[in-house]
């Protein structure tokens, strides 16, 4: 008989940097929107960050200001359990676990590594390689059904599920749930706006690549004024948008910003050149980050307060991830601890 898991969310960002727009419209807003319907745990994942070089004043600075970003975002910690990923020690005991779990080849296939590691992979830390067995520990040391993400986790989800699979194959359970990727909504792929080819991130060393959550209203609009283009006007249904990377790449944001469908997005500019989408596009942003912007400085300025909420949050993610673990190493036969 299979087990019929509770359905909970489970999704983290990291605190390598300043949060961008592609990381509030992929992940964010939805973390946000996930709320009420359905059990929600959210991670601000440092053990993954310090995967590559993080200066520590920095780092702490960024955890804070992440969790600001959450908030502000709408994620609401008494809804939501909200917490730290280093303070809860399950995360790494299972991401150690699950790493006796995942194999050799499928970690060889991950892109992300690749993208991150490029030509220097002898030279990348040993936690940059094993990063998705850590994050597949993340999602099952609370039975997470359900993983919403931008397009570029979808990989890491689907390997979280190759070694659920294997370890209830292996140790003849049902134990760990198969967990979903939700990806959904018109940005889970937002694009640089220098380069339509490639995701807009926050370890971009272009600050004019992408929108920070912490910009002003006149940066936001500079850098979509500079956003890169072509020449074409804009075409009358977004169909005509394929091959034209950074347009399209405006047209989706606009539309996961408003909520119009890149269709009448595209019927309404028609024939139109990027001098007159862009102004709109650049009030469109400002107007929906702005009060987020604002609260986010708000909530930095008592980093104290911060502490507290993520430590509450630690003590609920805690209780629901420990005994999970437990009986981990209790099917591993491992002598119980109590
Ligand atoms: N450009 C994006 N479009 C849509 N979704 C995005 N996400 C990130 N960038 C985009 C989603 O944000 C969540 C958190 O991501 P992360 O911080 O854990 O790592 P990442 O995907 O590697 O994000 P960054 O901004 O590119 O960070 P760095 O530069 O440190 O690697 C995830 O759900 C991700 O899909």
């Amino acid at each position: 008989m299979t087990t019929q898991f509770k359905p909970r969310v489970f999704s983290g960002i990291q605190p390598s940097g300043g949060l961008t727009l592609g990381n509030y419209l992929g992940a964010l807003k939805r973390f946000a929107e996930q709320q009420g319907q359905v059990e929600t745990v959210y991670c601000l994942v440092d053990l993954h960050a310090v995967t590559v070089w993080q200066e520590p004043q920095a780092l702490l600075r960024q955890t804070r200001e992440l969790a600001a970003g959450f908030i502000a975002s709408g994620v609401d910690p008494e809804q939501s359990i909200l917490f730290v990923q280093s303070h809860v020690p399950a995360h790494a005991e299972l991401g150690w676990l699950m790493s006796c779990v995942a194999r050799m080849g499928w970690m060889n296939r991950m892109t992300q590594f690749k993208d991150k590691a490029g030509k220097n992979a002898e030279k990348v830390s040993l936690g940059l390689y094993a990063y998705p067995a850590l994050m597949a520990a993340d999602i099952l040391a609370y039975h997470g059904t359900h993983v919403p993400v931008g397009e570029d986790q979808k990989q890491h989800v689907e390997l979280t599920r190759d070694i659920a699979a294997k370890f209830n194959h292996d140790y003849q359970v049902d134990f760990f749930p198969m967990p979903e990727p939700v990806i959904e909504g018109a940005a889970t792929r937002v694009m640089s706006l220098r380069d339509g080819t490639k995701k807009m991130s926050k370890s971009d060393p272009s600050d004019a690549s992408r929108i920070n959550l912490t910009d002003d209203a006149d940066t936001i609009s500079q850098k979509i004024r500079k956003a890169r283009t072509d020449a074409d006007p804009l075409p009358g249904s977004a169909e005509g948008l394929k091959d034209r990377p950074e347009a399209k790449n405006l047209v989706n944001i606009y539309a996961a910003l408003t909520g119009e469908k890149p269709d009448a997005i595209c019927a309404r500019f028609e024939g139109q050149g990027f001098g007159a989408f862009k102004p709109a596009l650049a009030d469109a942003a400002v107007a929906h980050l702005e009060p987020i912007t604002r609260r986010m400085t708000e909530l930095t300025a008592d980093p104290a307060a911060i502490d507290r909420i993520l430590r509450r949050g630690a003590e609920r993610a805690n209780a629901i991830a420990a005994p999970i673990v437990e009986e981990t190493r209790r099917i591993m036969g491992m002598i119980p601890t109590r």
